[in-house]
């Protein structure tokens, strides 16, 4: 099993990560990680912090020569801006943020030190790991793409777009959406949004392909995939709302219009023709793509801030500003693609083990073939 715990402030020395259970004889091209940190950092609304950074990973232990070891992996990323200890004090608690509940938690009184970790710089941490992921992953044919569906308001079309064709189109979206159109008034809401000083969330899609059937398991509550899926969005900053393939669609339809009828052909085995199911029946895998929906809320730093209450004084005054972001839907679908492939990898690892790649493969290929004879 994959188990990682990630450390570091948003404006302290570093994002730090330790995962434990990679196995062992796996390639790691650094290059991948950095792409991946890279595309975190893009997305038209990403304020200008990421200007200041240029994200890199430092792989300090667990790999030898380029090769995983089966020894805990540690992933350093420097933060350029490390100002912690002399940054101003904060007591003015930002509806929508960690800010009050924090401090009231952990009885601090400046709210600078919730901030700090309760940050979405955290997920540096995260597109680390899940670009290690990515690369295990990629070893079984499995490929994760992601698309900004709405932003603010604007919905994409993308019915009947190939998983290619989604990945392609909205590689050159400045706000990662696959209909050029919607991506032109996604730009323009995220611009009135700026000059009101306001912030704009959306919905992001993340596809996964080439999972096998069975991940996860309806035998136990948290090994149901779906489940393990879902908490791991849930868990980036700012994300209200999860769901699978229509999702809260399929409340409205009949059985009938709801589920996806199976199919046999001699090559590809038991198939169907739609995927309202998003790819998870039963907390498993069923073979088609695992399609998830994730509703960000806007971002609660406000250039025109609310209302709120001093948690010194306790009189009412105006949220505290801080440097943000106007919009970052673009960057928490490159999140949610991390925090897939972590989900996924730790499922292939709980099904087919092995402390080893070698191992690993022989026992997915054993079981490969048990399904294609089935
Ligand atoms: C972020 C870094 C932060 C914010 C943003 C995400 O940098 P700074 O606070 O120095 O501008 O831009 O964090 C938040 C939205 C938040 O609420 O903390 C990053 O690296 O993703």
């Amino acid at each position: 099993m994959l188990r990682y715990l990630t450390s570091g402030e948003s404006h302290g020395k570093c994002m730090l990560t330790i995962v434990d259970g990679m196995p062992a004889g796996l390639n790691v091209d650094k290059s991948i990680i950095d792409d991946e940190l890279a595309k975190r950092m893009l997305g038209y609304g990403r304020g200008k912090r990421m200007k200041i950074e240029s994200d890199r990973i430092e792989v300090l232990s667990g790999v030898r020569n380029g090769k995983t070891i089966g020894s805990p992996i540690s992933l350093l990323v420097k933060n350029i801006d490390h100002s912690i200890d002399s940054l101003p004090k904060v007591y003015e608690p930002r509806p929508g943020h960690a800010d009050l509940s924090g401090a009231l938690k952990y009885n601090l009184n400046d709210i600078r030190d919730v901030l700090e970790r309760a940050s979405a710089r955290e997920t540096v941490s995260r597109v680390a790991i899940g670009a290690l992921c990515r690369i295990l992953l990629a070893q079984f044919g499995v490929k994760i793409i992601s698309h900004v569906v709405a932003i603010g308001g604007v919905v994409s079309k993308t019915k009947g777009l190939s998983l290619d064709k989604i990945s392609a189109i909205s590689a050159k979206s400045p706000v990662t959406c696959a209909d050029m159109k919607a991506s032109a008034d996604m730009r323009r809401e995220i611009d009135k949004a700026a000059r009101s000083g306001d912030t704009l969330g959306g919905v992001f899609e993340v596809i996964i392909h080439g999972v096998p059937q069975g991940l996860g398991s309806y035998s136990q509550w948290d090994r149901r995939i779906d489940a393990n899926l879902a908490r791991a969005i849930m868990s980036i900053h700012a994300i209200k709302g999860v769901s699978f393939g229509i999702g809260f669609e399929s409340a409205a339809l009949k059985g009938s219009l709801a589920h996806d009828e199976i199919f046999y052909g001699k090559s590809k085995g038991f198939y169907r023709k739609t995927n309202n199911a998003g790819g998870v029946e039963g907390g498993m895998t069923n073979g088609e793509d695992i399609v998830i929906r994730s509703a960000m809320k806007p971002i609660s730093t406000l250039r025109k801030p609310l209302s709120t209450v001093d948690i010194r004084t306790k009189k009412r005054v105006k949220a505290a500003v801080e440097r943000s972001d106007i919009c970052a839907v673009p960057a928490a679908a490159v999140i949610g693609e991390a925090v897939s492939a972590i989900e996924i990898a730790n499922a292939m690892l709980d099904k087919f083990g092995g402390d080893s790649l070698t191992e690993m493969r022989r026992n997915y290929e054993g079981y490969m073939s048990q399904v294609k004879r089935f």
